[in-house]
């Protein structure tokens, strides 16, 4: 059996897991499942009814997204996007963790501007988006004068982080994240550059 990805295409976790599938060149099947609508199948497979779950060929379901990233390196396809060393793979983790986390404030800040008037809050947008900036300064800092955020080779960390970036141009159009930010820029144009992200481009909306 073929594994299957169970995703949304708009989700960022979701596709950092499938430019992951890219990048390891690992057949799947794509089964668009979004949590909110009424007839979702993702309740029966993650209890939490998230996106991604990952089926894998025996069948197992793998959830969350950094846990399904985990498993995909024991298949042991090119390229290892998670070091073996243990201290260098926690600094990787903790730069996918930086990037899922400014995924996570922009859906709060998106769900939050989206409630109808006088039950919006602008303190609560205004929360999340300083996280959002301040965690895009902080990777700006670790972007200066590298070619990849940790270590010589295109890791985990900078699959995420490129995710992040590229839902913030899809949620928060105007934000304009790259003034003063040159070095997080050019990075992120090098991994817009690549086949796995095109392939991946989410729908507007
Ligand atoms: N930590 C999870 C987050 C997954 C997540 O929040 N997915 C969203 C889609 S972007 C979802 O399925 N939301 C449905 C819901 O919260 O009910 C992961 O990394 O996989």
């Amino acid at each position: 059996m073929t594994m299957k990805l169970l995703a949304s295409l708009t989700s960022p976790y979701a596709r950092k897991i499938r430019v992951i599938l890219h990048e390891k060149k690992l057949p799947f099947e794509l089964v668009v499942d979004s949590p909110w609508e009424a007839l979702t199948r993702v309740p029966d497979v993650n209890p939490l009814g998230k996106v991604p779950v990952l089926i894998a060929d025996d069948g197992e379901a793998i959830f969350d997204s950094p846990v399904i990233a985990e498993y995909l390196e024991t298949l042991h396809a090119a390229p290892n996007l998670l070091p073996l060393d243990p201290l260098a793979r926690v600094r990787v983790r903790r730069t996918e963790a930086l990037a899922d986390g400014i995924n996570d404030a922009a859906v709060v800040a998106l769900l939050e501007s989206r409630r109808p008037d006088g039950e919006r809050s602008d303190a609560v947008i205004a929360r999340q988006m300083e996280k959002i900036a301040r965690s895009l300064d902080w990777l700006e800092r670790a972007c200066q004068g590298c070619n990849w955020l940790n270590g010589d080779e295109m890791s985990l960390g900078d699959i995420a982080v490129g995710i992040a970036l590229g839902y913030l141009d899809l949620r928060f159009p105007t934000l304009e994240w790259r003034a003063s930010r040159p070095s997080l820029t050019a990075f992120a144009e090098r991994l817009f550059q690549r086949e796995s992200f095109i392939d991946t481009v989410p729908p507007a909306g």
